[in-house]
């Protein structure tokens, strides 16, 4: 029997969560259960899962998943979506493997305006290799690869907002912060809803936390996400 904080699409295990304590990813997928289960979608979705802390994912839904190397899952989800055009294909990935390189994948599949979700986890850093820089990295944070900081003249890329720029008409592009879980989920349903009415590409990052990497206690973790904020606007950028 589940557990009632469990949405059924979340398999029980009897081990322990595969991801760290406080990390994001966890309240995101649970976020996103809850959603298969309340759009009955689980049958026909088919989740696409890429290389970094994401694939710890892969046995956490009873749904069709499938798992690609680095930044590679756009395009293997469009293929999918391509062959089984009545599956809904939820493609999810971190910020290194999207925009780092993946990042030809994703611009191709926006500017085509391919039917597909796909849901960036930005938590400033390629994560499950140990915290190196990544392209959201923040001017003057400090990482694995950058001791002394990012050079304060590097931005950030601003992920959503460029795709913004070449997306289609019926394109929905977002950020969300995984400090709303409710709005986190609701613009990710947004994404869902745009591809079941066939209306084309759907983009939501939501900023997320990596207390391992960032090294920081719970208290830091929810202030360190606050600062994330300041640089990358949350809000609904294309509907
Ligand atoms: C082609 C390729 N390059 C590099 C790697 C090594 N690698 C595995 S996970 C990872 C970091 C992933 O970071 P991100 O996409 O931000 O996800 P996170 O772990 O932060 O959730 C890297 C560089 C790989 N597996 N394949
Ligand atoms: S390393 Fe960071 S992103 Fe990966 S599971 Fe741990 S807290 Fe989550």
């Amino acid at each position: 029997m589940k557990s009632p904080r469990f949405p059924d699409t979340i398999k029980e295990v009897s081990k322990p969560s595969n991801f760290c304590p406080g990390c994001g990813h966890s309240i995101i997928l649970k976020e996103l259960g809850s959603l298969m289960a309340d759009m009955k979608i689980e049958k026909k979705t088919v989740f696409a899962i890429d290389i970094g802390c994401s694939l710890l994912a892969w046995d956490y839904y009873d749904v069709d998943t499938f798992q690609t190397h680095h930044g590679r899952t756009t395009a293997t989800a469009v293929g999918m979506k391509r062959a089984n055009p009545d599956a809904i294909i939820l493609a999810y990935m971190g910020d290194g493997g999207g925009y780092a390189i993946g990042l030809q994948n994703l611009i191709h599949a926006c500017y085509r305006n391919e039917n597909i979700a796909v849901i960036l986890v930005n938590n400033t850093m390629f994560s499950m290799t140990g915290g190196q820089m990544a392209p959201t990295t923040l001017p003057g944070e400090v990482t694995a690869s950058t001791p002394d900081g990012v050079f304060t003249e590097d931005k950030p890329f601003y992920g959503p907002e460029m795709l913004a720029r070449i997306a289609h008409d019926g394109a929905y592009i977002a950020r969300a912060a995984i400090s709303n879980p409710g709005q986190t989920q609701s613009y990710v349903k947004n994404a869902i809803q745009n591809q079941i009415d066939g209306k084309g590409f759907s983009f939501v990052e939501i900023l997320s936390y990596c207390p391992t990497n960032w090294k920081t206690n719970a208290a830091d973790t929810i202030k360190f996400l606050e600062e994330m904020k300041k640089t990358f606007p949350v809000g609904e950028i294309k509907k």
